[in-house]
């Protein structure tokens, strides 16, 4: 049996601009982009979240929810040496850490030495360690498996923590909606709903037959993970599947002009954002488009080396389906799976 601890930092971002400015502390503070750039917002405190606010919100209506909102630039050189600080403690327990975020990681601590073998206390130490080193909180889920640790590790947010030992895993999973199953989106647990299945409770009186009738090798996971059962390893070697980088446009664009000088300056930045991945080998480029109306498209091909005419062309592809104006425009490239290793998709960064 093992034991993994998830550790997932509290509002990070912000967390940081209070620390470095405690003024902030007790006031709605959110990071992101500007509302007259029409930004959205990254995070923001618990004080925000009281008001509605929340991550990937536009600024404009984080404001109209909570008028005095501060909302700080963006700095992510800071944020990422926290992150490497934060990196630098866990490695003080195990070597098994698979980052999946600048702010959140699995850890393996089923061999760990310290406090007689205790996941629960090393959670406890580790916590505390982030604490005193960055003066910043962290929230753990300590369970047999990622799947529950990383669900727990939201249960006792911000500052705690919250385990569930093997004999506890049925019945924490009993009421648990299926919507906390990675993979599980908005279309599968509608299609559950109309079958009157809404948790992974209900989920475990379909037979595997079922399951994997409807969702092939996914039918599998699903049985699995509705009884708790997770059997992922911790990988340390995780390695990302795509990269991506996005503008939101002040304000919307009809001009194509515009919009594909706006593709040549993100083609830069998404460039400049592949020499730290340059060891792993692109396979398909993108782009994503939000129009003025919020809807979004997005386009892709095949393509091993990075181009920026395909970025062209695959825009004139996805703006003719629409041919309206723009909101936002993202270009990425998804990198080749390597099949001993599993893959990470990152959202875009804001
Ligand atoms: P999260 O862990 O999702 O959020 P959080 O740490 O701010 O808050 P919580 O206490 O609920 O864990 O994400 C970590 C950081 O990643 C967050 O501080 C900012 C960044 N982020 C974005 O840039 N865009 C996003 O849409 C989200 C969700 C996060
Ligand atoms: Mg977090």
């Amino acid at each position: 049996m093992k034991k993994i601890i998830h550790i997932d930092m509290d509002c990070f971002y912000a967390s940081i601009e209070m620390r470095d400015n405690p003024e902030l502390r007790n006031k709605p503070i959110a990071v992101g982009g500007d509302k007259l750039q029409r930004g959205v917002l990254c995070t923001c405190n618990y004080t925000a979240r009281k008001f509605g606010v929340h991550s990937a919100m536009p600024s404009f209506k984080a404001l109209e929810r909570c008028p005095d909102l501060i909302i700080l630039p963006v700095r992510m050189d800071k944020y990422r040496e926290d992150s490497q600080k934060i990196r630098h403690i866990f490695h003080k327990y195990t070597h098994l850490v698979e980052p999946l975020s600048l702010d959140e990681a699995f850890l393996d601590v089923t061999n760990c030495k310290q406090y007689q073998g205790s996941a629960t206390l090393i959670a406890q130490a580790i916590r505390q360690e982030i604490a005193d080193t960055l003066q910043i909180t962290a929230s753990a889920g300590i369970a047999p498996n990622k799947f529950i640790a990383k669900i727990a590790s939201d249960w006792n947010k911000p500052n705690g923590q919250f385990v569930v030992t093997p004999e506890e895993v049925p019945h924490f999973i009993q009421n648990l909606n299926i919507k906390k199953i990675f993979g599980v989106g908005k279309v599968t647990a509608l299609k559950f709903e109309k079958l009157g299945i809404e948790t992974c409770g209900e989920l475990q009186q379909l037979t595997l037959e079922q399951l994997t009738s409807s969702f092939g090798k996914f039918g599998v996971k699903l049985y699995e993970l509705c009884r708790g059962i997770d059997l992922r390893e911790v990988n340390t070697n995780r390695i990302r599947k795509s990269q991506s980088v996005e503008t939101t446009f002040s304000k919307d664009i009809d001009n194509l002009a515009i919009c594909h000088k706006a593709l040549n300056e993100l083609y830069i930045k998404l460039e400049n954002r592949l020499k730290n991945t340059s060891h792993q080998k692109i396979y398909k480029q993108f782009i994503k488009i939000k129009f003025f109306d919020f809807t979004i498209t997005s386009a892709e091909m095949l393509s091993s080396q990075l181009q920026l005419e395909n970025f062209h062309q695959l825009f004139n592809e996805g703006f003719a389906r629409k041919n309206k104006a723009l909101r936002l425009l993202g270009i990425g490239v998804r990198f080749k799976e390597n099949d001993t290793d599993e893959q990470l998709a990152l959202p875009f960064e804001c």
